[in-house]
């Protein structure tokens, strides 16, 4: 019978990946299309299982500091694209980044990930505004020691080395999709090329790397399957996807919401082809409500924690559970234990990454 046969052969496909037995393209596209509730219920079980192999019961926690939300690109799905002038803009201080990174190390997350749009103040003059925030990261790093993640767009070569030499660890540019045609419609007036060759050259200065897709955006199965393939080629530290937000006043404003079950299955495909590899749940997307079945898809990292009241927005969703505090380590550790799992310390993070780090030393 056809649905034994099915059954079967998802059973055999999760044995090989419990194993760690490398998956074939037509197999990793039979995940991509499981939808039996018991059966994707089975995926997500293989998934905690490989995490569980590498992390234990450790969630590790990034906090988020949108310290620019100027940007001069045009990416046809984000609410800060340049043309959208019914935004209100912000650029933070050094002081106000400064404090708000330290008040984040003092609530105990593991990570900050600076991140802004490519706000023209810092490209200027082939990146010369970025001196002062190299030296904001210097200072953050001398009186923390904390781990820091720089998402900054396609920042030149020259300025990442010297973020490397301030203390930036980790470098996030994400690719969106790795579909050549499908990325112009997405991040318009944007080289592909260029974007990827930058991670490249992150990679061998000695940065992690981080790469991340958005689906409902009219990427097809065999594209994320692509992906996947090409996160691979990067030695990509950490993985993402996130579903698309609509956002008013944009290109994309009227796509329609997808449903979260292919992201969700991703996350669990990127656990099952990356056992090894930090892969976020982010609040960004559907706030405190939607961590616990990324948890349960396989993640095991919470990404963008802010703290109420620092006047700071998401990307996804500019506003979602931030003043209210449901960003916070507070509300995130009572999902944690609700799924048998436990807040990872700085020392946890810090053994991942640098066993990460001397795996890839020059
Ligand atoms: N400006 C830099 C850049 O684009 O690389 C750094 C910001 S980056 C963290 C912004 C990311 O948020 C995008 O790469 C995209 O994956 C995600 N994003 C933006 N708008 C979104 C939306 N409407 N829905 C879901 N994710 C979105
Ligand atoms: C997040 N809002 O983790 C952040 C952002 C940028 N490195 C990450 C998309 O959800
Ligand atoms: Fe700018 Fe980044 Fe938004 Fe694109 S995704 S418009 S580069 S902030």
């Amino acid at each position: 019978m056809a649905v034994d046969l099915a059954t079967s052969t998802l059973d055999e496909i999760l044995g090989k990946a419990a194993k760690e037995i490398p998956l074939k393209r037509n197999e990793l596209l039979f995940l991509l299309q499981v939808s039996d509730h018991k059966d994707v219920a089975k995926v997500f079980k293989t998934a905690r299982s490989l995490r569980e192999r590498y992390f234990k019961n450790k969630i590790f926690t990034y906090g988020f500091v949108y310290f620019s939300t100027y940007c001069r690109n045009e990416c046809a799905f984000c609410l800060y694209r340049k043309s959208n002038n019914t935004l209100q803009r912000y650029r933070k201080t050094d002081m106000e980044i400064m404090k708000t990174a330290l008040s984040l190390v003092e609530a105990g997350v593991n990570l900050i990930d600076l991140t802004m749009g490519e706000d023209p103040f810092f490209f200027m003059n082939q990146g010369a505004g970025f001196a002062r925030m190299v030296r904001t990261v210097e200072m953050i790093k001398k009186s923390t020691n904390i781990p820091i993640m720089l998402s900054a767009g396609v920042v030149p070569e020259d300025i990442l080395i010297e973020f490397k030499e301030a203390g930036v660890d980790w470098y996030a540019t994400y690719q969106e999709t790795h579909n050549p045609e499908l990325y112009s419609k997405l991040r318009l007036g944007q080289d592909f090329e260029e974007r990827m060759e930058r991670k490249r050259a992150a990679k061998q200065i000695g940065l992690l790397l981080e790469e991340g897709l958005l689906t409902g955006v009219g990427d097809t199965d065999a594209d994320l399957v692509d992906s996947l393939e090409e996160m691979r080629k990067l030695s990509s530290d950490q993985v993402r996807i996130m579903s698309f937000i609509p956002q008013k006043d944009t290109p994309m404003q009227n796509f329609s919401q997808v449903s979260r079950a292919k992201e969700l299955l991703v996350i669990a495909v990127m656990r099952l082809v990356f056992p090894d590899r930090l892969i976020p749940a982010s609040l960004d997307v559907d706030g405190l409500n939607g961590l616990a079945e990324r948890l349960n898809a396989g993640a095991n990292v919470v990404t963008s924690i802010i703290p109420p009241e620092s006047g700071l927005a998401g990307v996804s969703n500019q506003s979602l559970d931030i003043e209210d505090g449901n960003r916070t380590l507070g509300k995130i550790a009572p999902i944690l234990e609700e799924c048998g799992l436990v807040l990872a310390s700085r020392d946890d993070y810090e053994e991942w990454i640098q066993q990460r780090k001397e795996l890839f030393a020059i």
